[in-house]
């Protein structure tokens, strides 16, 4: 039997071929792929026991296995949240250093952020699975073997997780399942407020009858705004891109930045670290919804395609073990249909697709903010330490771009930062938000240096503020959290 450095060195000598034949440059560009020995530990404990078994590659279901159906965590029946439950616990019981123990589990997720697996070919640069065109796909491709592996511990060939479905107004808060104590799927870090209400972005409130409603109305209208803004574009959809080799972070998808990440942050301690996040059964149903939204945006009719044809993109590689206890190398190409992975999810409505965007009655905020009015175009001084809400006139290209972007993001990964982005006419009237930049608290015993960005599609909220003829608009960068541990280096429109 061949070894697995053998195995790895004939793999990527075959993959640089490819590239070559395709007219790329390897040195210069070439597809994500793990290094299947090399893990750091960066002070998280999180990398798997090693493993020097033979990697295979991901191959679909030979034979027809029935469809499995993710449905809403809420609405399921006493048999299908029993089996759930065993599942999970099985996974519990396993011994520590089983490849489907839970936290065995719970850490290939945190393996796979900054400071874990190493990209094959070099010495020590480490994955990030966050902030870039890999977000989705990565957890696509563990939800999928996370799933088989419970279907498997249970004896089950339909089994399917859950989705958290956070977007319909029945399912805004931790589903019953998840809140006994004695169950499986309890974590006891969550929040108190988050048996009430998820917060999407934004939505806080008392939870009080009155203000819940509020607060529900307030998600919708986030879950409409992020979704107009990813919906446009390809690229701002996925990320930005992330080849062999690349720095961490080259920019998240909006619909990363919100709702996935406020979710974290408001539902408990360990859902809001990106290491222990896993811990927390809700981790699963949480990402199930999020990949729910990429499948909803793939059925969304449109003319452009809803896959990235760069293949960096879909020959990226991640290992995983599967429900066989194979080590598997799963590409980005094999995720992007989740009918060939064997599951759907069910159809619910989606209140939030035809809300309207909420426009703000300036005056008050900018009275508030003792902010006076004309501001001048790019006269801010950056890059920006955003302390407090800085505004700046943005120029819109001759085509009046509708992309906005801002550029050069610098902080520590370790810290949680937040800024909200709004929109408004040079000329006054009410502003819109266009978006939000999150950033989720990593553990490392040192530095994480980020420098990314943010694009976002603003076609909808500049119909929304009436400015669809104008040559300039304002942006308000507005600090929510951390605030003062962020730099901005510009903001424009493409
Ligand atoms: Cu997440």
């Amino acid at each position: 039997m061949a070894s697995w450095g053998t195995i790895t060195r004939a793999a990527a000598a075959a993959a640089v071929l490819l590239l070559m034949l395709r007219g790329i440059d390897p040195a210069a560009s070439a597809p994500v792929s793990i290094d299947p020995i090399n893990c750091l530990d960066s002070g998280l404990k999180c990398c798997p026991p090693p493993s020097y078994k033979e990697i295979v590659d991901f191959k679909p279901d030979s034979q027809p296995t029935p469809l499995r159906i993710r449905r809403p965590a809420h609405t399921l029946d006493a048999e299908a949240a029993q089996k759930y439950e065993k599942a999970i616990a099985l996974m519990r019981a396993l011994p520590r250093d089983h490849p489907w123990n839970f936290i065995q589990q719970s850490n290939v997720h945190c393996a796979y952020c900054s400071g874990g697996h190493v990209q094959l070919g070099t010495k020590n640069v480490t994955i990030e699975i966050h902030g870039s065109w890999h977000f989705f796909t990565w957890h696509r491709a563990y939800l999928y073997f996370y799933e088989r592996i419970l279907g498997k511990l249970i004896n089950d060939a339909s089994f399917a997780i859950p989705f958290w479905n956070w977007d319909d107004l029945a399912g805004m808060s931790i589903p019953t399942i998840y809140r006994d104590n004695t169950s499986s799927l309890f974590n006891p870090t969550r929040y108190p407020t988050a048996l009430n209400f998820t917060n999407l972005g934004g939505c806080e409130g008392d939870g009080t009858p009155g203000s819940l409603d509020k607060q529900k109305l307030c998600n919708l209208q986030v879950m409409h705004r992020q979704f107009a803004a990813a919906s446009n574009s390809t690229s701002i959809f996925f990320g930005g891109a992330l080849r062999a080799g690349g720095g961490s972070f080259p920019g998240g998808s909006p619909i990363e930045n919100s709702p996935h990440s406020p979710v974290h942050v408001t539902t408990g301690a360990d859902m809001s670290q990106i290491s222990k996040s896993g811990y927390d059964p809700l981790f699963i149903a949480h990402h199930s919804n999020v990949d729910r939204l990429w499948a909803i945006w793939e059925g969304i009719p449109g003319k452009s395609s809803k896959v990235i044809a760069d293949p960096d993109f879909l020959d990226a590689s991640f290992l995983f073990w599967d429900e066989n206890l194979e080590r598997v190398r799963i590409r980005v190409r094999d995720v992007i249909d989740p009918r060939k992975l064997g599951y759907v999810y069910q159809d619910v409505p989606l209140k939030w697709m035809d809300i309207k965007t909420r426009v703000e009655d300036e005056t008050s905020i900018l009275q508030a903010q003792d902010l006076a009015r004309p501001y001048p175009v790019g006269k801010l001084n950056f890059p920006l330490r955003l302390r407090s809400a800085a505004k700046v006139n943005v120029r819109r290209t001759a085509s009046r771009g509708e992309t906005l972007v801002v550029s050069d993001i610098e902080l520590d990964g370790r810290d949680y930062v937040w800024f909200d982005i709004y929109v408004s006419r040079v000329d006054g009237g009410g502003r819109a938000q266009a978006g939000c930049f999150i950033h989720m608290e990593r553990r490392s015993d040192k530095k994480i240096p980020i420098i990314t960005k943010m694009q976002i599609g603003i076609a909808d909220v500049i119909k929304q503020i009436g400015a669809a003829a104008d040559d300039q608009i304002v942006v308000t960068l507005e600090p929510k959290v951390g605030g003062d541990k962020v730099t901005v280096g510009g903001v424009s429109i493409i």
